[in-house]
């Protein structure tokens, strides 16, 4: 009886597990979410990502970028996402090859209530993989679409990567890449050119640049790219006055990243604070064309320069205590005795794991919110075949304990229980230590 009871609650949990929502990094947990152009509309923030999937003979190039739709997907508070499903499929956009499996990084504006999502890919009558790509636009009344698209791509612009900026003064600017950064003025109705395409110069010049990227701050004009000054790309930026330059290369964004030769971004203000939204290979470490999309936060020296962003795992956001605490997003680890592994190396989607190993290891996790009533315990789902003992403290991993897991021995992930000791209310750092020598895998923790 009291194994069936067992069974029950592991399953519920487990139900629970997989249908959770996303928080820390990568964002997007049950796809891959390439390219991510972020948006602050109507006070919520809005990704429009492309959208990774995995080629298979007949279906896309295979070992080559392959995406077919874009979903879009929303947050109020960067940490919870909702997926709007696809507003987006090649074989319905009158323009597009219906086998083109290259809609690669969009973007979305608003304007006078209508929102604009701009997408490149091959049409009808270029070679598909060649060096065709033409951008297009689809407009819709909401952010989440529907989105109808035009019947031809925009005159005049050949290439990927497409951003729009609009300056205080109501000019839009179209921006994309081809090797190089192009930019041209918009008509108010967002479709067609209106002035010539200019090359941005004073970038530097040898080596790939694309995903061009602007915003504006305090009446400086940042150009932002994704450039391959070594062997992969990193995100670099370049400062104006004017949204057409002439632009000064001022710094390094993000560094290369291990893993992934690609990078592309975007830049929002939400809420007073800046981030930086940026893809890496998270749930694909041997295959760098499927891709996660990221957020960490951006900050500016006095001077406006950007401070260089170092990737996180912790990402943005406050987690709830009561939500699934995922150690293995950390914000720091030991130096020996604490790593991070696949849960299923078959089935990457299904996260990750902290392992900790020998005594004293420890792995923390910062910005939790306990809110203002005490909660009584914590629940965690463990395996160890030795059987082991962690710690939770707070603070750091020399903190107060706030409770300690007794984790039996056994072969299969099990969710043990334990009270919680001391007053935790508010917002606490949390560190899982191991109190000896024992292989103790933990996939969350859970305060209640
Ligand atoms: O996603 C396909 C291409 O990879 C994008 O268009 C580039 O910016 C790079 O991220």
């Amino acid at each position: 009886m009291q194994n069936k009871h067992l069974q029950i609650k592991v399953l519920i949990l487990s139900f629970l597990l997989h249908h959770g929502l996303a928080s820390q990094n990568p964002v997007i947990r049950d796809q891959y979410s390439a390219d991510p152009s972020a948006r602050v509309f109507n006070n919520k923030v809005y990704l429009f990502p492309s959208h990774d999937i995995l080629a298979t003979p007949g279906k896309g190039r295979v070992g080559w970028f392959c995406m077919e739709d874009y979903h879009v997907f929303s947050s109020d508070n960067l940490t919870d996402w909702t997926d709007h499903g696809v507003v987006v499929t090649q074989n319905k956009v009158p323009w597009v090859r219906p086998d083109s499996y290259s809609m690669w990084a969009p973007d979305c504006i608003e304007r006078e209530g209508k929102y604009y999502f701009y997408f490149p890919t091959f049409p009808k009558d270029t070679v598909a993989y060649g060096r065709g790509f033409a951008i297009g636009v689809a407009i819709a009344d909401k952010p989440e679409g529907p989105y109808l698209p035009e019947s031809a791509p925009i005159a005049g612009v050949k290439g990927i990567d497409p951003n729009v900026f609009i300056d205080k003064d109501g000019q839009a600017y179209l921006y994309w890449s081809q090797r190089n950064i192009y930019a041209a003025k918009l008509k108010k109705n967002m479709r067609e050119l209106d002035s010539e395409v200019y090359t941005l110069r004073n970038l530097p010049d040898s080596g790939l640049k694309e995903g061009p990227y602007m915003f504006e701050r305090n009446g400086l004009y940042y150009l932002t790219y994704p450039h391959v000054e070594n062997k992969t790309e990193r995100l670099e930026y370049a400062v104006g006055d004017n949204p057409l330059g002439p632009f000064k290369f001022t710094g390094v964004i993000m560094d290369e990243t291990p893993g992934c030769w690609t990078n592309h971004h975007s830049v929002i203000q939400f809420r007073k604070q800046w981030y930086l939204f940026y893809h890496a290979n998270d749930y694909s470490p041997k295959f760098d064309k499927a891709r996660s999309a990221r957020i960490d936060s951006l900050f500016f020296h006095e001077d406006g320069r950007i401070r260089k962003v170092i990737p996180t795992l912790r990402g943005v956001g406050t987690t709830n205590a009561k939500d699934k605490i995922q150690f293995d997003r950390y914000s720091s680890i030991s130096n020996s005795g604490a790593s991070v592994e696949a849960i299923d190396t078959l089935d990457r989607f299904q996260g990750w794991k902290s392992v900790l190993s020998s005594q004293g290891a420890w792995i923390q996790y910062n910005t939790v919110d306990f809110g203002t009533k005490k909660l009584k315990t914590v629940n965690t789902r463990v395996k160890s075949a030795s059987g082991g003992v962690l710690e939770i403290r707070i603070n750091s991993q020399t903190g107060p304990v706030i409770a300690e897991l007794v984790v039996p021995a056994s072969n299969n992930w099990v969710i043990i229980k334990a009270p919680l000791t001391g007053q935790v209310k508010s917002i606490q750092n949390l560190a899982l230590v191991a109190k000896d020598n024992r292989i103790v895998e933990t996939d969350w923790v859970q305060f209640e």
